[in-house]
């Protein structure tokens, strides 16, 4: 059995989605954020780093973070949702390194100075709106030319653009210059196993 640790939130919905696509047996454990859950000492030894998501196999004993690792893990285990062909394959690394290093920091960064941080500093704002500018227009160039991130599959590449792009469409960010990008959006979001993710774990009531 595998143990998920998450909660309602981009990085988290990454893996439900994988393990929804996957059919894999899985517990869900809530971790609220708004809680301070994730910095209590439990969670702390399964992520020193204090952040969903986190998975635990029973099946291999392996325990891991970083939504990307977590992703190979599943896909590695499974031995789907990465193409086995060497040039898809590594197109399918290639783009969800880019998402992990580029694209889903910078999203973050433009959620917090935009919507959440006290002084909303314009300089802080043009720049992530700047840097999304960047990273989608890349993104939606490779979609122009592919209908996913890998090539012809749908992919963990995918799953982990997904993760964020769906925050950023809930938060109203415009993605009318990128028509690519939109239409992979629109195309993955109807996929019934990413529907489903997204809704796991229910999102706190605040009651
Ligand atoms: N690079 C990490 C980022 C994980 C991350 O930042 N998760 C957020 C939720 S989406 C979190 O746990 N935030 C809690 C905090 O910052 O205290 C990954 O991809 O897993």
């Amino acid at each position: 059995m595998i143990h998920l640790y998450t909660d309602s939130s981009p990085n988290g919905f990454k893996i439900t989605i994988a393990l929804e696509e996957l059919g894999l047996p899985y517990t869900l454990h809530p971790i609220r954020i708004d809680q301070g859950e994730n910095r209590r000492p439990a969670f702390l030894r399964l992520n020193p780093h204090g952040r969903i998501p986190v998975i635990q196999d029973d099946e291999t004993g392996i325990t891991l973070f970083e939504s990307a690792a977590i992703l190979l893990y599943l896909a590695d285990k499974t031995g789907h949702l990465l193409p086995a062909a060497p040039k898809p394959r590594w197109q399918a690394m290639q783009w969800l390194v880019f998402h992990a290093a580029s694209v889903g920091p910078i999203l973050g960064q433009r959620v917090h100075f935009e919507l959440f941080a006290e002084d909303r500093q314009p300089a802080n704002i043009a720049r992530y709106r700047g840097l999304t500018h960047d990273a989608f227009s890349t993104v939606d160039a490779r979609l122009a030319a592919h209908p996913y991130l890998a090539g012809d599959d749908y992919s963990i590449a995918d799953i982990a653009h997904f993760g964020w792009t769906h925050i950023a469409r809930i938060v109203g960010f415009d993605f009318s210059a990128y028509p690519h990008l939109s239409a992979w959006h629109e195309r993955v979001a109807r996929r019934p196993a990413v529907r489903k993710g997204v809704t796991l774990p229910a999102p706190a009531t605040g009651a």
